[in-house]
């Protein structure tokens, strides 16, 4: 519950110094939340609102057909979707939406995140899922393409992503 409440502040407080969600952040469980964290970060980060939700292609299944159908005509532009075991999440959302979908497999299972990579990679042909990698750093990356791919038609996105990358070059040391 304590997640749940972390996580919507965010999604708030982004709404706020961002405004209108331009990326949706879908993850299979609360439980999630801590390994997807980095995608949202990295958009706030570079100046685009999100909208964080909890919703599982198997355990909510109506909310998740609600949400993704009504997503484009919301202004959502790119869909971020994170699950993990049998993930079915970001390949169930990116059938329901011709928005570009990103998966990010979670590592929350025995399998340690095998699971969910199979699952949101093979997608059949027909049914495109850009898919990152496990865990933190294909949250993270999940974000930043997202970024990417909403900077082709906006300037002040590709110059803050221009920006971000400037700094981790500068943040590299010549020397351990
Ligand atoms: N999950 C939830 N609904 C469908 C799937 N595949 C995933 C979540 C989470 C894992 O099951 O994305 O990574 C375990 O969820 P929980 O809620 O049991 O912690």
């Amino acid at each position: 519950m304590a997640v749940r409440k972390t996580s919507s502040r965010r999604a708030a407080s982004a709404r706020i110094r961002n405004g209108t969600p331009r990326v949706a952040i879908l993850m299979g469980s609360a439980s999630d939340w801590e390994v997807m964290k980095p995608a949202a970060d990295a958009l706030t980060e570079l100046g685009v609102a999100t909208d964080v939700r909890v919703i599982s292609a198997h355990r909510t299944p109506a909310r998740h057909h609600a949400y993704v159908t009504a997503a484009e005509e919301r202004g959502i532009e790119v869909i971020i979707a994170g699950a993990g075991a049998a993930a079915h999440l970001a390949g169930v959302t990116a059938a329901l939406t011709l928005l570009p979908v990103l998966g990010v497999p979670i590592d929350s299972s025995p399998l340690q995140g095998l699971d969910a990579l199979l699952a949101t990679v093979q997608m059949p042909g027909g049914i495109p899922v850009g898919t990152l990698a496990i865990g933190k750093s294909g949250a993270k990356n999940a974000g930043l393409l997202a970024a990417a791919i909403i900077a082709r038609k906006d300037p002040a996105v590709r110059a803050a992503l221009a920006r971000f990358r400037a700094r981790q070059t500068a943040a590299v040391p010549e020397r351990p």
